[in-house]
């Protein structure tokens, strides 16, 4: 429960079920065992995106950080584990701050601890927050050198243009006038190797996107039978985008908290939208935000592109 009285995920799940498609916003997949779930998700062979950045922030971290220059300051939106920023840290000179801003405030001051305690010389400041609502201002440290935001993961491929618009244009608030930004972005490529990675062999996204159900069982009094629903993931080409979809085998009716929802045959619930933004289209609403697009470093086969945004 919030403030207001009503839980956020329960008004979510109760107005999105009612629409004609059916739809859940995908935050809601990250529980504790959906977090755990999408971490072994993230060691499949046919889930490249993670292992990609990783290969292209290990080569290019030189590069990236010629590009931020000495006593950076640090911010990374939706900061997680905080494994990919120890490889821009690694590379930069003399980094002197970082700010890790993550909803998540248990998860964030461990991985923070952890950090500081293997970075010496680096001051950490935790923000717990949600990335698209920082309004970080006049609350960021001064290193000397420049503001550099992280954004890695290619989380910006779930956001809607209007989110995409308005996280930017906060980012270049919260960064300020010198700033540059460090994006990650998965590239739209053939549904052949899309559509395997969001629906593995071993089924562990299946599990995954199903655990939603579960949390609704357990979080708000739902009765889904979890073997009456199935992991659909969908290549819509026309939206550039890889949908997760849960799709009833059979007609039935689920209730939630005491209220009815029918199911046809085959019908399903969006659960998620992955979209492959490409680098043209990206630099076009980034500079509609206040930043250019200066530089750009994928992998070999261009499955992923990790790019360098300053302010202008
Ligand atoms: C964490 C949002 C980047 O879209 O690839 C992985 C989530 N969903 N498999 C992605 C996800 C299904 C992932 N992101």
């Amino acid at each position: 429960m919030d403030g207001s009285g009503i839980d956020p995920f329960l008004q979510d799940v109760l107005t999105g079920l009612a629409r004609d498609q059916k739809s859940i916003p995908s935050r809601w997949l990250y529980d504790a065992r959906g977090s755990r779930l999408f971490d072994d998700i993230t060691e499949l062979d046919e889930y490249y995106p993670t292992r990609t950045e990783l290969t292209i922030l290990n080569e290019h971290a030189g590069a990236m950080a010629d590009a931020i220059g000495p006593d950076a300051v640090i911010v990374e939106y939706g900061a997680g584990s905080l494994v990919k920023v120890r490889i821009l840290l690694d590379a930069l000179e003399r980094p002197k701050a970082f700010v890790p801003v993550d909803i998540s405030s248990e998860h964030l001051k461990g991985a923070a601890d952890e950090l500081k305690a293997a970075y010496g010389d680096l001051d950490v400041y935790p923000v717990a927050a949600d990335f698209m609502d920082t309004n970080l201002g006049s609350n960021l440290p001064d290193g000397g050198g420049r503001r550099a935001g992280f954004f890695p993961g290619s989380t910006m491929g779930n956001l809607l243009d209007k989110d995409i618009d308005s996280f930017l244009r906060t980012a270049r608030e919260d960064l300020g006038d010198d700033a540059c930004f460090i994006v990650g972005l998965d590239q739209p490529k053939s549904p052949d190797i899309l559509v395997p990675a969001y629906d593995d062999a071993k089924g562990v996204t299946a599990d995954f996107n199903l655990n939603l159900l579960r949390r609704i069982n357990r979080e708000l009094g739902g009765n889904f039978d979890l073997d009456g629903f199935e992991h659909e993931a969908r290549w819509n080409s026309s939206d550039s985008r890889i949908e997760m979809h849960l799709r009833s085998v059979r007609k039935q009716t689920v209730s939630v908290s005491g209220r009815p929802f029918e199911f046809q045959e085959g019908e399903t619930i969006h659960t998620e939208n992955s979209r492959k933004i490409a680098l043209d289209r990206f630099a076009a609403m980034a500079e509609g935000a206040g930043w250019q697009l200066t530089r750009k470093w994928t992998d070999e086969k261009g499955l992923f592109a990790v790019v360098l945004l300053e302010a202008g």
